[in-house]
């Protein structure tokens, strides 16, 4: 497998001015015509003609034309990757037919079927298996597209951009012309063919356009389209407001497909969704269900701006438009819902995820500098990390002037394919800003560690605090610069409240919660008229994606979690408390002594749930202690058994603490939300998280007249939240008889409902109880599973390895057997998601002598497994080296 270096980058020899491709799709192949308008690229060298290389895998080429002349076999070559030929002139068209197969594309990429629908996946490299081309993002065209199909099979027919034309032959076919105005890469490319019903609404924008929206779906699916379609009208409002960014086509249209890789992808004017991530109603879909598909409507209407009008010149520069993206989708959640909880939820997720990414063998920078699949590079470094380095670029600039960038950045570049330069560049111009040491957070990898010290002088009223950054080693990144780290901090006095904060030099107190730029490997700064020893907030809001440290007591962190003006910061002391006191579990555990909770944490949590004052989601949140996966990450060797056995005596032990105040909130909260009709908002939200910890908690205490009530809200309730979370709880206690039977029940109304049977299978393999592995194993025989669909690979065999640590890392190492088995099945069927799903064993440097023995040994049988797809090849090989 080849290596591709970003340092290798060179422009385009050839440009396609216009793609003109008909596509006739039958039962047993799909015949694909292109016309390339193309002419030589005027800014590489003149001189002689240089061959014109054209991608395309597992194509059957019927015949090519250049200028209308028919090329015969000795005109051009044809190999695995690229067929070649030799222009004679600066401007030229080629015409070539190609025959496909989508209807055995398993791989999900390029033009395949989903159930009895054609649809396509294109980036990153997908659309050279539907035809010859250019196939790299800094080929921009115009595209019109004809697509003819049997009607009564087929009756939507659809393409990026506008219809022009439709008709009927009468041989029982019938075709539709659409035309994309604006030019874009190939990867943006989409069609779709199915029998599909819509659900229709519009927009006017703010110049006062009006632009039909579309959600099309399979019929039986058209009550679920309702939330994605506000959650579609609110994003197209909160871009005009808060980025100045209209909608440029007359119409927006979505598509729900089963089969689908990832959650969505953003095609010009035709976005194709995975249909866990469009269809959601309060009997089917959780609340979380619903904020993803609110989160991912938004995420693909975004990039109309950030991806496609301005999009990426190589896909080295993918953070370019996914980082970004990611920011504003998060921004936009934000607004819609409750902003800590937004962040708390985010930071969770990237400190659990994203932080082991980048202490593992594939740690990459948020620009990488090669790749062998570029596939595998759609990672939460590049997503999530990258959407903390734009997050930073506005804590650094302030909102405004990030605004005038952004602003900046959209009118310069539009209709151009870029980097993460010429992104910084323009908030850099914008506003005169110097960003040349902020672009390490592109160019390096790894997690910087800062650890903080204080010092306090009564006599000179002055606080001092001292940064020390580093970074650890990565693959191919020995040693770091310095980052620039923007640290957000306040400084608390005795009663609590925020004290202004005026640094040495300054003529007087700027605020009480400012912006500190660290820049140096270490660096103090010094705060002067300090009139008593201040309790530092340090890093509120999760200012910069770093590890933190700083030496607080137990107590400390008890007063930060009462008064800290920053609602992430209160959350954050007390999941720091908690980690806290679940490594001293862990450490009792491991020497075999009994275990002994440090009561202060229960007092903690009590006062929390007894706050009426405070926003129930933060209630809920703050209930929820640091998970398994997190543990796992911070620890030197993780102990699994210890982690868990740690974990679940600490909420057996909070749960019987504070039975009486958790079965008061659910009581009155599960009374509310009987009284109320199912609404997807915040306060909704709220009251029933809050509500479905509260039972998960008091389910521990193993009473009858608890599994009473659980039972009572896994009969009545009259949406999905309340009826999965009870079922959760049972499926972890030990009640089996009531356990198999609310499974069954469960099963046997929504068996014809895929996403909620995933929804089935996800609670089943996270389960900890001991026979997990087993359970998997005869779930996986179930009529509703398949290898086939990524949905159901992911909910039952993605949840076990990722949710279930205990019975994955079981030390016999069948768990890593089982894996390794079904990437290599899936191998051959579904790189992709073959690669995806192998993450778990790649981090087997984080365990003991003999589970990294067990993993090792999986990878390297996959290794020997046969012929390895370039996705997992590099996956495994990268892992062992
Ligand atoms: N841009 C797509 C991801 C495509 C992944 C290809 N392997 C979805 C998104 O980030 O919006
Ligand atoms: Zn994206």
């Amino acid at each position: 497998p080849k290596v591709i270096h970003l340092k290798d980058y060179q422009a385009p020899e050839y440009l396609i001015d216009e793609t003109h491709l008909t596509f006739e799709l039958y039962e047993d192949r799909t015949l694909v015509h292109a016309q390339l308008v193309m002419r030589r690229n005027p800014e590489r060298p003149a001189g002689k003609l240089p061959p014109l290389e054209l991608h395309g895998q597992q194509l059957e080429l019927l015949s090519i034309a250049l200028n209308d002349r028919e090329l015969g076999a000795g005109d051009y070559q044809i190999g695995a990757e690229c067929l070649t030929l030799q222009p004679d002139s600066e401007s030229f068209v080629i015409d070539s037919s190609v025959v496909i197969h989508p209807e055995t594309n398993t791989a999900l990429e390029g033009l395949y079927k989903s159930g009895g629908m054609f649809c396509t996946q294109c980036e990153a490299e997908g659309f050279r298996k539907i035809t010859y081309y250019l196939d790299r993002p800094d080929v921009m065209s115009k595209f019109t597209t004809t697509v003819s199909a049997e009607q009564k099979a087929y009756p939507v027919l659809l393409s990026n951009g506008n219809p022009i034309a439709s008709g009927s032959e009468d041989n029982g076919r019938h075709w539709a012309t659409w035309e994309d105005p604006f030019k874009k890469p190939a990867y943006l490319f989409a069609l779709v063919a199915g029998d599909l019903w819509c659900v229709e609404d519009s927009f006017t924008t703010m110049s006062g356009r009006n632009v039909a929206l579309r959600i099309y779906v399979e019929p039986e699916n058209i009550d679920k389209c309702q939330h994605a379609m506000d959650s579609l009208k609110k994003s197209m409002k909160w871009d005009e407001e808060t980025y100045g960014r209209e909608y440029d086509l007359d119409i927006f249209m979505i598509v729900a497909v089963n089969d689908f890789n990832m959650g969505a992808m953003e095609n010009k004017g035709l976005n194709i969704f995975n249909s866990s991530a469009v269809l959601a109603r309060a009997e089917t879909a959780t609340d979380a269900a619903h904020q993803r598909v609110e989160a991912i409507v938004a995420h693909e209407y975004f990039h109309n701006w950030s991806g496609n009008r301005v999009t990426c010149r190589d896909w080295f520069q993918l953070s370019l438009k996914e980082g970004f993206t990611v920011f504003r989708d998060a921004q936009f959640s934000s607004d819609m819902n409750s902003a800590t909880v937004k962040r708390i939820e985010d930071v969770a997720y990237l400190r659990t995820h994203q932080f082991a990414e980048d202490a593992g063998p594939m740690a990459h920078s948020v620009r990488p500098e090669s790749f062998i699949e570029i596939s595998n590079f759609y990672t939460l470094t590049v997503y999530e990390k990258g959407a903390e380095v734009v997050r930073m670029i506005q804590t650094l600039l302030g909102k405004d002037d990030f605004r005038k960038g952004s602003d900046l950045y959209f009118e310069r570049h539009d209709g151009q394919a870029v980097t993460v330069d010429d992104f910084v560049k323009a908030m850099e111009d914008a506003n005169g800003a110097d960003l040349s040491q902020f672009k390490r957070w592109y160019s390096q990898a790894g997690t910087p560690r800062l650890s903080v010290s204080e010092h306090y002088d009564a006599a000179a009223q002055t606080y001092r605090l001292t940064f020390r950054q580093s970074c650890p080693p990565t693959p191919g990144q020995p040693t770091k610069q310095p980052f620039v780290i923007p640290v957000e901090l306040g400084l608390l006095a005795a009663d609590g409240a925020d004290m202004p904060l005026r640094l040495a030099g300054e003529a007087q107190a700027v605020g009480t919660s400012r912006v500190l730029a660290v820049t140096e490997a270490e660096q103090s700064f010094t705060f002067v008229d300090v009139a008593e020893r201040p309790l530092p907030s340090l890093l509120r809001g999760f200012s910069a994606p770093v590890k933190l440290e700083f030496p607080y007591s137990r107590d400390q962190l008890m007063f930060l979690m009462q008064h800290d003006s920053d609602g992430f910061n209160r959350w954050e002391a007390g999941q720091q408390l908690s980690v806290q006191v679940l490594q001293e579990l862990i450490g009792q555990h491991q020497r075999g002594e009994a275990l002994a909770m440090d009561e202060r944490l229960v007092e903690a949590l009590r006062s929390v749930l007894q706050n009426d004052a405070l926003d129930p989601a933060m209630v809920a949140e703050m209930l929820s202690l640091p998970g398994e996966a997190y543990l796992t990450e911070i620890s030197e060797v993780a102990d699994v058994d210890a982690i868990h056995a740690a974990r679940e005596f600490a909420r057996r032990e909070i749960g019987s603490r504070l039975f009486e105040p958790f079965y008061q909130r659910y009581m009155n909260h599960r009374e509310v939300s009987r009284q109320t009709p199912y609404v997807a908002s915040a306060e909704h939200f709220a009251r029933r998280a809050l509500q479905n910890i509260a039972l998960a908690y008091l389910m521990f205490s193993e009473r009858a007249d608890i599994l009473s009530l659980c039972l009572d809200q896994f009969d009545n309730a009259d949406n999905m939240t309340e009826r999965l979370s009870a079922l959760a709880s049972l499926t972890h206690s030990p009640f089996e008889e009531k356990r198999l039977k609310a499974l069954e029940v469960f099963a046997e109304h929504f068996h014809d409902n895929p996403l909620v049977m995933d929804q089935w299978f996800s609670v089943q393999a996270a389960s900890p109880l001991p026979g997990g592995l087993e359970r998997v194993q005869t779930l996986m025989q179930h009529p509703a599973f398949t290898l086939k669909n990524p949905n159901k690979v992911r909910a039952l065999i993605g949840a076990f390895a990722n949710q279930n640590l205990v019975n994955f890392h079981r030390a016999d190492g069948a768990g890593y057997r089982f894996l390794a088995d079904q990437v290599i099945t899936l191998n051959a069927m579904n790189p992709q998601i073959a690669s995806r799903l192998l993450a778990p064993l790649t981090r087997w440097r984080k365990y003991d002598d003999a589970r990294q023995a067990l993993m090792k040994g999986e990878l390297e049988r996959i290794l020997a497994s046969g012929e390895l797809s370039s996705d997992v090849y590099e996956v495994v090989s990268k892992s062992l080296a």
